[in-house]
């Protein structure tokens, strides 16, 4: 096979919590649409999970699940490997050495961080917040051009760049720079419980998040309890989160216009969107859900699939990994 001329495409999941609407339109739709562009990689992160508590059997299965969410939603993986973090140790090995030329001050500024350790600082993990130097060691190993991410990982895939650079500068060139896609429109997803807070697999009560694999019943029940205000008048309004997050997602899932949606509702009242916005999201979820409990109804499909991706990329990984330590005067 000739050498591919797409850029490389490189993301990744985490394995924890339970995949979500918010992961879905803010990162995975957009790999599924626009897989046969790019030559692209998918990662389970399973050491960025670890970086908080995980109970050992749930995370095996927690892998298993994502993998099968993924294929289920359209990733090909004959054509987009998708592989799991800890099957490829070179992840590890090249974040170590990143954490040694990243200064402390250039970690310190990211806000993921400081968001979920503000609560407990004592406690958190040391790995939580050298997470960053995994994620980067993710992206270089690949040589990798795009990294299709939720705003909220822009920072990260900044630093990312802002690590190889250095890297490059100080040993030579080596590292492609990574530049972060994130979708022009806002897609960041907020919870249904309060949309001050961005939707979160590990955070949040029992009406935050409608996942991928709830049923039509639940999906129902989450939306119609979502928070909104009092107005009762349906307008794409980023000063009313509450209803302005609904219009978004519900913008998403039908990909109408947004002028279209408010002639729609117009007059209606809150109680009708929220109906509308759950035909819409069981009629999308229930193909993807099929195709999931078929996948998982053999489990070593799931696992070979997994297995064979990183059998197909590791040589480029060790490739990368080599260089380095080549560069550094390692071994
Ligand atoms: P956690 O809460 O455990 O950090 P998460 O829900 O943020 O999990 P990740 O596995 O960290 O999920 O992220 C997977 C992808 O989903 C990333 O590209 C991330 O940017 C995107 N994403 C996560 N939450 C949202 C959201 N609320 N809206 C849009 N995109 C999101
Ligand atoms: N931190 C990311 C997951 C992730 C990732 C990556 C995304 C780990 N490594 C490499 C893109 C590229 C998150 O979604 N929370």
């Amino acid at each position: 096979m000739p050498a591919s001329k797409k850029e490389r495409v490189f993301s990744g999941i985490q394995p924890s919590g339970n995949v979500h609407i918010g992961n879905y339109l803010g990162a995975i739709k957009r790999w599924v649409d626009e897989q046969d562009r790019f030559d692209n990689i998918f990662c389970i992160v399973d050491l960025h999970a670890i970086t908080v508590p995980q109970d050992p059997k749930t995370l095996r299965n927690k892998i298993r699940e994502v993998a099968a969410l993924l294929l289920a939603a359209g990733i090909n993986p004959q054509h987009s490997p998708v592989f799991v973090q800890s099957h490829i140790s070179a992840h590890a090995e090249l974040a170590w050495i990143l954490n040694c030329i990243t200064p402390m001050g250039w970690m310190e500024r990211m806000i993921q961080y400081k968001e979920k350790s503000s609560a407990n600082k004592e406690r958190v993990s040391v790995g939580l917040f050298d997470y960053p130097a995994l994620m980067a060691a993710d992206i270089l190993l690949y040589r990798t051009d795009l990294v299709p991410v939720g705003e909220d990982q822009q920072q990260h895939v900044e630093l990312a760049r802002d690590i190889a650079q250095r890297f490059n500068n100080t040993y030579g060139e080596t590292f492609v720079l990574p530049k972060a896609v994130v979708p022009a429109q806002s897609s960041r997803i907020m919870g249904l419980d309060n949309p001050a807070k961005k939707m979160s697999k590990s955070s949040g009560g029992a009406k935050h998040a409608v996942s991928l694999l709830d049923s039509p019943k639940i999906i129902r029940a989450k939306i119609m309890s979502a928070a909104t205000d009092s107005r009762n008048e349906i307008r794409f309004d980023a000063t009313r989160p509450g209803i302005y997050n609904l219009l978004l997602i519900y913008e998403q899932f039908s990909a109408r216009k947004r002028a279209d949606i408010e002639r729609e509702f117009s007059g209606k009242g809150y109680a009708e969107l929220k109906n509308a916005l759950a035909d819409l999201l069981i009629r999308h979820l229930e193909p993807l859900q099929a195709r999931y409990k078929e996948l998982r109804s053999d489990e070593r499909t799931i696992e070979s699939i997994v297995r064979e991706s990183a059998e197909r990329i590791r040589p480029l990984a060790e490739k990368t990994l080599q260089t380095v330590k080549e560069k550094m005067g390692l071994g």
